[in-house]
């Protein structure tokens, strides 16, 4: 037998950091290796997205349980994985697409294929005694991606009156990925010096970004351009970028703001993004408009295209097929990437190859029910990820990333670049 074939497979019930449950999968290899995943969950969920699979059992977790997806990676995926080699994560990811054999995963559940696919990759780099992100390298050079940091919240994470769900600060202008991270930082506890000075709470959201209650957009761009001013930061050094979330605004008569009560058409919509565009250091805006809105997004994107990224989430869900269909009709100019989204590393290997191959920039991803998982950073060196999205520099399972990445930045030495 090699080194590197399978021995065991198992799962457990594990919390994500919403106290929902979540799995943990590890696999074991002949040489003693030991790899772990575990797997995210959305909030605000993409209708293309692969299927997570929750038990149903009302008298557990409400009926969110993940019992069958660990029988489901104990039993039928160790049927099929136990003597194949982990190093061959190509041919064991297509293997578990065809067991599942449905489009979406949903026979044995998108959480127990990443999990195993996510923990077969660690541990085959464990065999090989390399680091995950030297293992799934594609790249020569070593890229730490800019950190894009959620620090204030609203929409479907958080009770507060915003309807747009993500505030980012990107410290493009630092040199280093240490010195963004802390740029980001600084600024996060100056905004909550900013929000105390004016009364306002400074409790923290699913991605631990602040979640004030303030209402309107501009407001809470205008905190952040505070927050930043008072942490000694002028606009030549970040820039801000928002998750609009507009997926969860679509209505049939249009895009309904949930929590304000009005309701704008498309046209209005992309007029307010060109707005903010024009007044504030805007950097991105990801889901502007709804999952379906191919055409809105065409539109965007050619009045901000050349000069902002227009990120498709819940539009392209992280599938090669969505983003083909993104390229054909000129929609967006940028992905964001969960693999939890699809499903199996490989195939989100493969989108980020389109991403590359037709220029549309790439965003790794967190969710916003997480772990203390930090396979996404890892992740993002090797694939050559220039942004990172992964919360606040604020709850253990954000900070996890970040502090990940920094120990590979400081591994790299003078090899790591930065920079957009
Ligand atoms: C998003 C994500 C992560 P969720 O919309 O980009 O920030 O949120 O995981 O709830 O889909
Ligand atoms: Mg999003």
């Amino acid at each position: 037998m090699e080194k590197a074939t399978i021995t065991s497979l198992r799962a457990i019930e594990i919390l994500d950091s919403r106290g929902n449950p979540s799995l943990a999968v590890t696999v074991k290899t002949e040489c003693g290796a030991t790899g772990t995943a575990m797997v995210p969950s959305g909030a605000s969920t993409g209708k293309y997205e692969a299927y997570e699979k929750r038990d149903g059992d009302k008298e557990r977790y409400g009926g969110k349980g993940r019992l069958l997806e660990c029988k489901a990676v104990e039993g039928e995926i160790a049927d099929a994985l136990l003597g194949m080699p982990a190093d061959r994560q190509t041919a064991i990811d297509t293997l578990l697409c065809s067991l599942d054999g449905t489009p979406n995963k949903s026979r044995l559940g998108a959480g127990a294929i990443l999990g195993v696919s996510m923990a077969v990759a660690r541990a085959a780099a464990a065999s090989k005694g390399v680091e995950l992100w030297q293992y799934l390298s594609a790249e020569d050079e070593k890229r730490l991606p800019v950190p894009m940091m959620n620090i204030l919240n609203g929409g479907a994470h958080a009770d507060n009156p915003l309807d747009v769900q993500e505030f980012m600060i990107v410290p493009s202008g630092a040199h280093s990925f240490r010195e963004g991270v802390r740029m980001g930082a600084e600024i996060y506890h100056a905004l909550k010096a900013e929000l105390r000075s004016k009364g306002l709470e400074t409790g923290v959201g699913d991605e631990g970004g602040f979640a004030p209650s303030v209402s309107s957009t501009e407001e809470a761009i205008e905190l952040i351009l505070a927050a930043a001013k008072r942490a000694g930061y002028s606009e030549r050094k970040f820039r801000i970028s928002l998750d609009v979330a507009a997926s969860e605004w679509v209505t049939s008569g249009g895009y309904r703001l949930p929590k304000r009560g009005n309701t704008v058409s498309r046209e209005e919509l992309c007029a307010t993004m060109e707005v903010l565009c024009k007044k504030y250091p805007i950097f991105s805006i990801e889901d502007p408009l709804g999952e379906d809105d191919f055409e809105g997004f065409r539109k965007l994107t050619a009045s901000l295209g050349d000069k902002h990224l227009i990120v498709g989430d819940d539009l392209f869900v992280t599938n090669t097929e969505r983003l083909e269909e993104g390229i054909a009709s000129l929609a967006a100019n940028a992905i964001l990437i969960k693999p939890n989204q699809i499903g199996t590393v490989s195939e989100t290997v493969r989108v980020i190859e389109l991403a590359k191959k037709n220029g549309y920039a790439f965003i790794l991803s967190h969710r916003s029910g997480e772990t203390e998982d930090t396979f996404i950073a890892d992740f993002a060196v090797a694939m050559g990820a220039p942004l990172i999205k992964t919360g606040a520099p604020c709850r253990s399972e954000r900070v996890a990333k970040y502090n990940r990445l920094l120990a590979i930045e400081d591994f790299l030495g003078k090899d790591a670049r930065y920079g957009i």
